[in-house]
C-alpha cells in the first residue's frame, strides 16, 4: 500500500514540557488544516521538527509515541542545528535572498554546512518510513536539498515541493555561492509548485542560466526525468474565518473592544516581526496621514499586532527596537488623554480576539515589501460577513495577484500609500461592498482545500504524463 507524506520543517503542533512532561498542542494553522485532509487518512504522517530541543533519549521515546498517535513522526535537531540550519542558513541567508534584502544576507559556509546536514537528516528520517510507491510533499525553503536527496535513494517516488515564500529574479539567485546545488536539490520532485506565476518565472530562468535546463511551458527535462513547475496561489479555511466572525465569541469580543475604544475608524495591521512586512514604512505613514489631515486626530487609530518571530536573529532584535522607538514617537507626538494614534501589541492573540479585531476594523493596511502570498489581507477579506470594509494591499504581495478589487499600493510610495488611506476612510459603503463581495467569491471557490486538490491532483497528472513518455 502506498502513503503519503508531508514534509515541512515544522510539525504543526507546539510541545511544551511543563512539570517533567511533555504537552501536544496541535497547531490551528491553515496550512496544517488544509493538509489534514491528507495526513490524518490511512498510512499517511507528516514528519518535521517539533520545535523543541530533546536530547534526553528517554524523552524522545515519549516525544516519537505521543506524535504517532497524532499522525507524527520527529526529525529531532539540535540546538547547533537549530542555529546554524534554522536561523542561520534558512532565517540569514535564503530569507533575506529569496524577499530581495540583500544587505541582510549572511554568507557563512558553516551555515550551509549545517543546512546540507540537517536536510539530510530528514531525508533519513523519511527513508526510515518511505518506500518507493509513495507520495512525499516537502514544504518550503528550509528543505530545498531534499528532493533530489529523497531522489537518488527512492527513484520510482513521486515528490512534490512547494515554496511559500518568494522566489528571487536569477541576479538575486546568483549571489548564493550555493545556488547550483540549491536549484538541482528542488529539481528532484516532480512537481514544484509557487504562490504566483512571477515566482515560478524566476525560477525557470534561474534553473535555464544556472543548470542549462530549458523548459516548454513549465516542463522541465532533467536527466531522463519530467518536472513540472507552475503557480498554485495557496488559499484559506475561507469557511473558519467567515463562521468565527458571525460567532457569539467573537461578537462579544467586538462589542468589549468598541466600548473601550469609542466611535471611531479603525485600520488593523498584523503581521509576524520581519523586516520584509515593512512595518516601520506603514508606521511614518500614519504619521505623515496625521500630521497632513489633523481632522482625523481624535478620530482613526491603528491596532498594531506585531506577532513575536526569529528573536534570535539580529536584524530582527534590531527591528524591533525601530519599531518601538516610531511607535512611542507617533503616540507622544498625537496622544490625547482620551484617544492614541497606534494601538501596538508584540504578542499574538486567540483566534476569536483576531477573529474580532478583523471584522470590526474598517481598514486593513497590508504593505508588505516583499510577501510570497499573505494570508492576513485574504482572512480580514473573509471575516466581513457584512462587506463594509476596504482591504488596502501591497502590489509586493503575492495575494495582490488575486485581489485586484483590493486598493494596490506601492508599499515604498509614501504618498501614495498615504492617499490610499484617505481614499479608504472616504470610500462609500456601495463601493466597499461591490469589491468586498468580488474577492469574497474568490476567495470562497479557491480556498485552502481546493488548493491542495489541485495540487494533488497535477501531481497525478504529472506522474501520468512521465509514464506516458517511458511507454513511448
Ligand atoms: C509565510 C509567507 C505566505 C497572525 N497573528 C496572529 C495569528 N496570525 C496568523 C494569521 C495568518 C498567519 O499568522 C500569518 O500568515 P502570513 O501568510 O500573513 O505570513 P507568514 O507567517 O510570513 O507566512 C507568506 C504563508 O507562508 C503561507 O504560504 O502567505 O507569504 O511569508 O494565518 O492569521 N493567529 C492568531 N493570533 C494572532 O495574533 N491566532
Amino acid at each position: 500500500m502506498s502513503k503519503t507524506i508531508i514534509v515541512s520543517n515544522r510539525l504543526p503542533i507546539s510541545l511544551q514540557h511543563k512539570n517533567g512532561k511533555f504537552e501536544f498542542k496541535p497547531s490551528a494553522g491553515g496550512l496544517a488544516t488544509g493538509l489534514g485532509s491528507i495526513y490524518k487518512e490511512g498510512e499517511n504522517i507528516w514528519i518535521g521538527w517539533p520545535g523543541n530541543d530533546v536530547e534526553d533519549e528517554g524523552q524522545r521515546k515519549e516525544v516519537v509515541d505521543e506524535l504517532k498517535k497524532l499522525k507524527m513522526a520527529p526529525v529531532f535537531l539540535t540546538k547547533k542545528d537549530v542555529e546554524l540550519y534554522y536561523e542561520g542558513f534558512s532565517n540569514e541567508t535564503i530569507w533575506p535572498a529569496f524577499h530581495y534584502f540583500t544587505q541582510h544576507i549572511n554568507y557563512e559556509d558553516e551555515y550551509w554546512d549545517a543546512y546540507w546536514n540537517v536536510n539530510k537528516k530528514f531525508c533519513d528520517a523519511i527513508l526510515a518510513k518511505a518506500s518507493d510507491s509513495d507520495t512525499i510533499w516537502v514544504h518550503d525553503y528550509q528543505l530545498l536539498l531534499l528532493p533530489m536527496m529523497l531522489r537518488e535513494k527512492l527513484p520510482n517516488a513521486t515528490i512534490a515541493f512547494f515554496q511559500h515564500i518568494p522566489f528571487p529574479s536569477y541576479e538575486i539567485m546568483r549571489m548564493l555561492p550555493w545556488r547550483k546545488q540549491m536549484l538541482e536539490g528542488m529539481v528532484g520532485a516532480d512537481l514544484i509548485g509557487f504562490h504566483t506565476y512571477d515566482d515560478m518565472r524566476h525560477f525557470l530562468s534561474a534553473v535555464g542560466r544556472i543548470l542549462g535546463l530549458s523548459n516548454e511551458s513549465g516542463f522541465i527535462q532533467a536527466d531522463n526525468r519530467l518536472v513540472n513547475v507552475d503557480a498554485f496561489p495557496m488559499g484559506i479555511d475561507y469557511e473558519k474565518f467567515e463562521k468565527a466572525a458571525l460567532s457569539p465569541k467573537t461578537k462579544n469580543h467586538v462589542k468589549k473592544f468598541k466600548q473601550t475604544l469609542g466611535d471611531q475608524k479603525l485600520l488593523i495591521t498584523i503581521d509576524r516581526l520581519d523586516y520584509s512586512k515593512g512595518i516601520p514604512n506603514r508606521i511614518k505613514v500614519f504619521e505623515k496621514l496625521l500630521d497632513e489631515n489633523p481632522k482625523y486626530r481624535g478620530k482613526v487609530s491603528m491596532i498594531m499586532v506585531v506577532v513575536p518571530s526569529r528573536d534570535q536573529v539580529q536584524s530582527y532584535q534590531t527591528l524591533k527596537e525601530e519599531i518601538d522607538t516610531l511607535v512611542g514617537h507617533i503616540n507622544s507626538k498625537f496622544s490625547t488623554l482620551n484617544w492614541v494614534p497606534i494601538h501596538y501589541f508584540y504578542r499574538s492573540f486567540p483566534f476569536n480576539e483576531l477573529s474580532a479585531f478583523y471584522s470590526m476594523s474598517d481598514i486593513a493596511l497590508v504593505t508588505p515589501l516583499r510577501d510570497g502570498m499573505n494570508l492576513v489581507c485574504k482572512e480580514f477579506v473573509a471575516s466581513k460577513t457584512d462587506k463594509k470594509g476596504v482591504l488596502i494591499l501591497s502590489e509586493m504581495a503575492g495575494a495582490s495577484k488575486e485581489l485586484v478589487d483590493a486598493i494596490l499600493v506601492n508599499p515604498n510610495d509614501q504618498e501614495g500609500v498615504t492617499s490610499a488611506i484617505v481614499e479608504a476612510l472616504s470610500m462609500d459603503e456601495e463601493e466597499q461592498e461591490l469589491r468586498i463581495t468580488s474577492m469574497q467569491a474568490s476567495l470562497k471557490k479557491y480556498d485552502i482545500f481546493q488548493w491542495v486538490k489541485v495540487f494533488m491532483d497535477r501531481l497525478q497528472f504529472v506522474k501520468e504524463k512521465q509514464a506516458d513518455l517511458e511507454s513511448k
